[in-house]
């Protein structure tokens, strides 16, 4: 019986030896190899020399990386078959499983007979755990795994009109196009006029920069997309100085300026000089203008002025007075002019000799020729002893010339008012001498009327004028 048992046990053990179930554990876990692609599996999965391979009981493989934040973990299944958990459950993998441990994700254990279609992928450490129980065993998995340790999806940088960041997971790139631009980098222009943006009949043409265009408003139109219908020119009120606004199609406008005013939009003002009386003391004011004619519309194109003077004053502006003030005669007031070029002779009466110049005239400057002469006594030059009779009557005759004189004189006051008489109410009479040499005196005045009022007067000596 007990030899019967023993055959049995060794018939099983020789059996588990054939099936390589009962083998020494092949060495596994240690170091993930950092690169491209690399296999990994559990031990006893199928080879070419047992196409039936198992993982054994009792496994504890651990396989670790280390990996810093840019390392790239890439775990791809090939196939899986490990022993479900309770119930069936590919979860909890209550038995035996592969956990996959990526710093970024966190550990997930898998089991069961259908593998994950997608790769898993994280950053930083891996760590890769098989792990069975005491019974039951599947062949197990086969994978592949890489891993990246200066993982940067933007380098190169793939997107063309764009910013390159990377995807929430830190693992794809994604490209943020700029203003007009799309496409997976960023790679397509996008045509802006496509979506005819130029409103009221305006034609779009797009610009070298990515996101613009330009719009070629119709006529009367404007804005960035011509959205805007113009008012018609003249509602600004461009004809200043009230001119007139007229529409010009298809759309100007014309001024029409009011007298005096000129340019396009009438801004000049262009007034004769003459209309500001620039002249004078009575002076005619005499515009200087070239009529230039523009579109059949003549207009005066003032350039100055002159002032015909009267012949009393000179000057650009006639403001200098002309003539000469009185050169001394008695009874003319000092502020009578005489006329520039005006001449006054002097005489002497009987019994007087005229020392000095007998005429002076007015000069240009204002000023006499010559100084006013003198009036000497020609008895008081002689001996006044030889005869005493004589020299009486001499003085009465005298005496009498002046009264005539001044009762001449007077009666022309009365009767012509003239200026050249001095108004005292109760003149006195001078000194024979100074009488006679002063009333001997007669000039021309200012106004022709004057001048012939004077002639009558006077007497033995006269004045001209020009
Ligand atoms: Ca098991």
């Amino acid at each position: 019986m007990v030899g019967k048992v023993l055959l049995i046990l060794l018939a099983a053990h020789i059996l588990k030896m054939a099936t390589g179930q009962e083998a020494t554990p092949e060495p596994c876990g240690g170091e993930l190899v950092v690169g491209e692609f690399t296999l990994i599996k559990n031990p006893g999965y199928p080879n070419e020399n047992n196409q039936q391979g198992k993982y054994p009981n009792n496994a504890d493989c651990v396989w670790t990386y280390e990996g810093n934040e840019d390392s790239l973990v890439v775990f791809k299944f090939w196939d899986l078959v490990i022993e479900l958990g309770d119930g069936g459950s590919n979860s909890t993998c209550d038995y035996d499983y592969l956990e996959i441990d990526i710093e970024s994700l966190g550990p997930t254990k898998y089991c069961g007979y259908s593998k994950p279609e997608e790769a898993i992928m994280g950053f930083g450490s891996l760590t890769i755990h098989f792990a069975s129980d005491d019974s039951v065993n599947y062949r197990g998995f086969q994978a592949s795994y890489s891993i990246n340790e200066d993982y940067n999806p933007c380098e190169p940088d793939p997107c063309i009109n764009g910013d390159c960041g990377r995807s929430e997971d830190r693992v794809r790139r994604v490209c943020e196009c700029f203003p007009g631009a799309e496409g997976e980098v960023c790679e397509i222009d996008i045509n802006e006029c496509e979506s005819d943006p130029c409103q009221n009949g305006g034609s779009c043409t797009q610009s070298s920069d990515l996101d613009l265009y330009t719009c070629q408003c119709a006529i009367s139109f404007n804005g960035d997309n011509c959205e805007n219908e113009m008012d018609s020119p003249c509602v600004s009120n461009p004809c200043q100085n009230d001119a007139t606004c007229s529409m010009i199609p298809p759309f100007n406008y014309v001024c029409d300026c009011a007298q005096h005013y000129k340019g396009i939009n009438c801004e000049i003002a262009d007034f004769p000089p003459c209309l500001s009386s620039p002249c004078n003391s009575g002076g005619t004011c005499n515009d200087i203008a070239n009529d230039v004619t523009e579109d059949d519309v003549t207009i005066s194109d003032y350039n100055g002025y002159t002032c015909a003077c009267t012949r009393k004053y000179r000057g650009v502006h006639c403001e200098t007075e002309t003539g000469c003030m009185n050169p001394g005669i008695p009874y003319v007031e000092e502020n009578k002019k005489f006329d520039e070029g005006s001449t006054v002779e002097f005489s002497c009466v009987e019994g007087f000799i005229l020392v000095g110049k007998a005429n002076t005239t007015c000069t240009i400057d204002g000023s006499w020729s010559n100084q006013m002469p003198e009036c000497i006594n020609n008895s008081t030059s002689t001996e006044d002893t030889d005869d005493s009779m004589s020299s009486w009557t001499a003085a009465m005759i005298g005496l009498g010339v002046a009264l005539a004189i001044k009762v001449v004189l007077f009666t022309l006051w009365m009767v012509y008012r003239g200026p050249w008489v001095k108004m005292d109410d109760d003149p006195e009479i001078p000194d024979n001498d100074t009488f006679k040499q002063h009333v001997q005196s007669v000039s021309s005045y200012i106004s022709d009327d004057v001048f012939e009022r004077e002639r009558p007067g006077s007497l033995r000596s006269y004045g001209t004028s020009y």
